[in-house]
C-alpha cells in the first residue's frame, strides 16, 4: 500500500506542536491559493506582484518570529515553517519574506536604536513598507570585508558613495539597509527611498529567481543624518548576525521546494504511462522517487533540529551552515531527479519543477555560496580558516 502521507513519509507532522501546525497550515493554502496558480506567469514575466508584500503582512508572515513592533513574535520553529511552505511555492516569495523579515527588519531590530524601530518595524511587518539588504558589491561577495562602499562624516552628517549589487527588493525598497566601511569600522546605514544621490536599476535577463526583484543600488554622494546609522553595529559582526537569520529561514525553505518537487514526481509518475504501465511501477523510478523521499524528510528533520535549537538559544552559525550547504545540495539533488522523471514535460513551466531547479541555482550561491558554507564547518572541525 501507498505510505498514508508520501510528502511527509516519517511523519514529521507529529512533532510539531497545535499552534506550528495551524501556521502551517495557513501559509500552504495561501500558497496553494494565491501563489501556486500564478507563480508561472509571474516566473515567465520576471517579477511579483506589488500587492503580495501587504498580503504577507496582513498574513503576519513579515518579521513573524522578531518581537514587538506590531511584528507576530513566533517560534523559530513557526518562521521556519512558514519558509517551508512559500518556498514550496517559489524561492522568490520566500526570498521576499526573507529579506524583509530576517534581514532588513531584523537589522534594525538588532542593531537599530528606538526611534529607528518606530519609525520602520510596524510599517515594515504590515507590508506597508519594503526593505531590502545591501552588503554585496560588483567586486565584493563572498569576501564582504572587501567591500568598498564607504561612509565619511561630514559635520554630524554622514556621506556614502557606492555601488551594492544583486539586492533582492532593491528597486522596490522604502527603505535601504546599506552596509558600509567608515574609519570606525563597518557600520550600516538606513537609506530612505528617494534619498538624494540613491538610486536604483533593476537587473534583467535572469534565468534563475524570476518572480523576485533584483537590483543594483547606486549611492552618489548620498548625504545623510546621523540618525540614519544603526548604533548597535560597528563591525562585519553587524551583516553577519543578519545574515544568520536569512540563512535559518533558506535551511526550511528549500525542503519545501524539494518537497513540490517530488509532490509533482509522484504525481506525474503515477499517471504518466509508458510500455504499457505507469512509469511509477518501473524500479529505476521507483529508486528515484525513494531516494526523493528520502531527502525530502531529511532535509525537514534538519531543519526541525535546528529549529528547537534556535527556540533554546543553542543554534550557532556553524550550525546553520551545515543546514544551509546540506538541505540546498539535497533539494537540488531531488530537482534534478524529478525532472527527469517528468521527462519533456520537466522542462516546461507546466509543471513546478523546472522552475524550482533553476531557482535553486540562486540558493546555492546567495547568503554564502556552498564553498564559503563548507569552509565554515571546515574550520569549525579543524579550527583552520581556509578562507584566505
Ligand atoms: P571574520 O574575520 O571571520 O569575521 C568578521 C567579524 O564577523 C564575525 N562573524 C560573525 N558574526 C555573526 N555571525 C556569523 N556567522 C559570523 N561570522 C563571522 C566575527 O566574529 C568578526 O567579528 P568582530 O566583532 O570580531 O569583528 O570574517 P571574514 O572576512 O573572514 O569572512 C567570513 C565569511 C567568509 C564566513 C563571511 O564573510 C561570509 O559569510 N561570506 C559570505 C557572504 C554572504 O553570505 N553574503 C550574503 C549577502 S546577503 C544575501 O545574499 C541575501 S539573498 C537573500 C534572499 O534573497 O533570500
Ligand atoms: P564570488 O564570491 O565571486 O564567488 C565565485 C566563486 O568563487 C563561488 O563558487 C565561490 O564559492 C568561490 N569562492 C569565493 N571565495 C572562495 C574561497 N575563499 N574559497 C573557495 N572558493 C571561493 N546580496 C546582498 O547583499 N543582498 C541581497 O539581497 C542579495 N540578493 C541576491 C539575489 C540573487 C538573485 C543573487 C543571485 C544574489 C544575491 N545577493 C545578494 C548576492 C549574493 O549574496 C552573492 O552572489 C554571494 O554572496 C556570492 O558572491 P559572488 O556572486 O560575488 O561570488
Amino acid at each position: 500500500p501507498a505510505a498514508t502521507d508520501p510528502l511527509d513519509f516519517l511523519s514529521v507532522d507529529t512533532m510539531l506542536s497545535d499552534e506550528e501546525r495551524d501556521i502551517r497550515d495557513t501559509v500552504r493554502a495561501f500558497v496553494r491559493d494565491r501563489v501556486v496558480p500564478e507563480v508561472g506567469e509571474w516566473f515567465e514575466q520576471g517579477g511579483l506582484p506589488r500587492e503580495l508584500v501587504g498580503e504577507l503582512g496582513k498574513l503576519g508572515l513579515l518579521g513573524m518570529h522578531l518581537e514587538g513592533y506590531g511584528c507576530a513574535g513566533t517560534s523559530a520553529t513557526a518562521y521556519g515553517l512558514a519558509c517551508l511552505e512559500l518556498e514550496a511555492g517559489d524561492s522568490g516569495i520566500r526570498s521576499l519574506v526573507s529579506v524583509q523579515g530576517s534581514l532588513a527588519m531584523f537589522a534594525i531590530h538588532r542593531w537599530g536604536s528606538e526611534e529607528q524601530k518606530q519609525e520602520w518595524l510596524p510599517r515594515m511587518a504590515a507590508g506597508e513598507a519594503v526593505g531590502c539588504f545591501g552588503l554585496t558589491e560588483p567586486d565584493s561577495g563572498s569576501d564582504p570585508g572587501s567591500m568598498r562602499t564607504y561612509a565619511r562624516r561630514d559635520g554630524e552628517d554622514w556621506v556614502l558613495r557606492g555601488q551594492k549589487m544583486w539586492i533582492t527588493n532593491g528597486s522596490w525598497a522604502d527603505v535601504a539597509v546599506v552596509w558600509a566601511r567608515t574609519d570606525e569600522g563597518v557600520r550600516g546605514f538606513l537609506v530612505p527611498k528617494g534619498t538624494k544621490g540613491f538610486t536604483t536599476r533593476d537587473i534583467h535577463r535572469k534565468m534563475s529567481l524570476r518572480a523576485s526583484v533584483t537590483s543594483e543600488l547606486i549611492l552618489d554622494e548620498v548625504r545623510l543624518p546621523a540618525s540614519a546609522m544603526l548604533p548597535g553595529a560597528t563591525s562585519l559582526r553587524g551583516p553577519l548576525s543578519c545574515l544568520n537569520e536569512a540563512r535559518y529561514g533558506i535551511v526550511w525553505g528549500v525542503a519545501g521546494a524539494a518537497r513540490a518537487c517530488l509532490e509533482a514526481a509522484l504525481d506525474y509518475s503515477t499517471t504518466r504511462v509508458q510500455f504499457g504501465k505507469p512509469i511509477a511501477a518501473f524500479q529505476i523510478q521507483q529508486q528515484k522517487l525513494a531516494t526523493m523521499a528520502l531527502e525530502v524528510n531529511r532535509a525537514t528533520l534538519l531543519s526541525l533540529h535546528l529549529g528547537r535549537l534556535k527556540d533554546s538559544g543553542r543554534l550557532r552559525p556553524d550550525h546553520v551552515s551545515m543546514g544551509k550547504l546540506g538541505n540546498v545540495n539535497a533539494a537540488l539533488d531531488v530537482a534534478r531527479n524529478a525532472r527527469q522523471v517528468l521527462g519533456a514535460n520537466g522542462i516546461t513551466l507546466e509543471y513546478p519543477v523546472m522552475r524550482h531547479l533553476t531557482n535553486l541555482e540562486t540558493v546555492v550561491t546567495y547568503e554564502g555560496t556552498a564553498d564559503v558554507h563548507a569552509l565554515v564547518i571546515g574550520g569549525a572541525l579543524t579550527g583552520i580558516d581556509a578562507f584566505r
